[in-house]
């Protein structure tokens, strides 16, 4: 890895924590999923991109800023990397998924606020997030009330922050409202890029989102197979850098695993046995580097089989129609896509349930394992009635609450085992 030093410092990154912060997630990354057996060789290009998630790839972003190109920082599923990339911007995600700097956080939030929000302030304040230094603007969301409360203070801390409301229900008149926030989020870019959004650059901005969900989609069904061509932890791994990469070159990286993976389904070659525990995940996302969950499952004798979250299917299904001789046709378009997302802030939010027990027959799924983030009130409430539907369905579910801490690690690995024993 070459030195960035001299760029994180003109970033304004805090070297010293930065550089164990780094040396961490090498580490973690390596035991997580170096220790792999059987991994496809396409992954490689993966392992490439993780270890160079704070380097090459900040290098990128940096000479696209001298070039004159915004960049456009996110938290959340429901923000058009469609719009950014009409105005030639750059879209990157800013969740993350460790303990750090939740005691500087803790001054502005509760303490008993949901880790990814703790994240988002911890990152900032410790000085470690190239990805939030370098962003021009940041979108904030009114999701959850977490978020949306904590993004008042958030303001200050960042000084480029924008707020895009949300809707709850799925009206017409939420519809209405997700268009009209759209509307302006596209006002917005045009007037920080100095761009205006045309009819071909909105196309093109839809057509390289379409082509990346679209491989995302492609991977997904490949996981169809027994046994399973890839692990869960390198599909969660390709769902988390879905939201960093170049989106033209992450699409050309997708599909060549998938080239492979077909092959190997061919040859009838799987990451575990045939006839493994097939595990579909449902809850919360899981950003970088949050792999607890899903390195228990795994190192369990279990696979996973697909993921029903913003880092998964939840955040890649369904395509924008691009037919359409107006910009407004087209965001139109972009709203009737978006507005399918099924979060668990909408109520009621019925449709969720129904793609997951989707998910479970495509999938071939033995049980679900629901991931619920501690102080996360929308998909905590929401367990308990998936719960209820799943096993109405005969669908076993086992429901885990938690936190970017390692400190129950040990006493969820129990319980995914002995879930494991159940549905086996
Ligand atoms: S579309 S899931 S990315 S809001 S975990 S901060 S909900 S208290 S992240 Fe999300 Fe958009 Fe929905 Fe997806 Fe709040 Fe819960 Fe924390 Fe959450």
């Amino acid at each position: 890895m070459s030195d960035y030093h001299e760029m994180w410092a003109s970033l304004g990154l805090d070297l010293k924590t930065h550089d164990a912060v780094l040396e961490i997630v090498g580490k973690g990354y390596q035991d997580v999923f170096l220790s792999q057996k059987n991994r496809p060789e396409g992954m490689k290009y993966f392992d490439f991109v993780m270890s160079e998630v704070h380097g090459l790839r900040i290098k990128e972003i940096m000479d696209a800023k001298a070039e004159g190109r915004k960049v456009i920082g996110t938290f959340c599923v429901f923000v058009p990397e469609e719009l950014v990339l009409a105005v030639n911007g750059v879209c990157v995600g800013l969740c993350a998924g460790a303990e750090l700097g939740f005691e500087e956080a803790e001054k502005y939030l509760p303490r008993n606020t949901c880790s990814l929000i703790k994240s988002a302030f911890g990152f900032k304040l410790a000085k470690v997030c190239p990805y939030i230094e370098s962003s021009d603007l940041i979108v904030g969301e009114n999701t959850c009330d977490g978020k949306k409360k904590a993004y008042e203070s958030y303001k200050d801390i960042v000084g480029n922050l924008y707020v895009m409301d949300l809707p709850q229900m799925k009206s017409e008149a939420g519809k209405a409202l997700l268009k009209a926030e759209y509307v302006k989020f596209a006002q917005k870019l045009e007037e920080i890029s100095g761009k205006k959004i045309t009819v071909e650059s909105l196309k093109k901005g839809i057509e390289i989102v379409n082509n990346k969900r679209a491989a995302m989609s492609r991977l997904a069904k490949l996981r169809f197979a027994d046994p399973t061509p890839i692990s869960g932890l390198d599909a969660l791994l390709a769902n988390q850098v879905y939201f960093y990469d170049n989106p033209e070159r992450f699409t050309a990286s997708v599909n060549a695993i998938c080239d492979e993976l077909e092959k190997r389904i061919q040859d009838n070659i799987g990451v575990a046995p045939k006839g493994s525990p097939r595990i579909l995940i449902s809850g919360c996302p899981m950003a970088v580097p949050n792999w607890k969950i899903p390195f228990i499952i795994e190192n369990s004798n279990a696979i996973i089989v697909g993921e029903e979250m913003c880092t998964g299917e939840r955040g890649t299904r369904n395509l924008v129609k691009d037919q359409a001789s107006s910009v407004e046709e087209l965001i139109n378009n972009i709203v009737d896509r978006y507005f399918e997302i099924d979060c668990a802030i909408f109520t009621p939010n019925q449709n969720r349930l129904e793609h997951i027990k989707q998910m479970v027959k495509e999938y071939k799924a033995d049980g679900v394992l629901h991931y619920g983030l501690q102080f996360c009130q929308p998909y905590q409430m929401e367990s308990k009635v998936v719960e209820k539907e799943l096993e109405k369905a005969g669908i076993p579910v086992l429901l885990i609450e938690t936190d970017y801490s390692q400190e129950d690690a040990g006493q969820i690995k129990t319980r995914v085992e002995a879930f494991i024993e159940r549905i086996s």
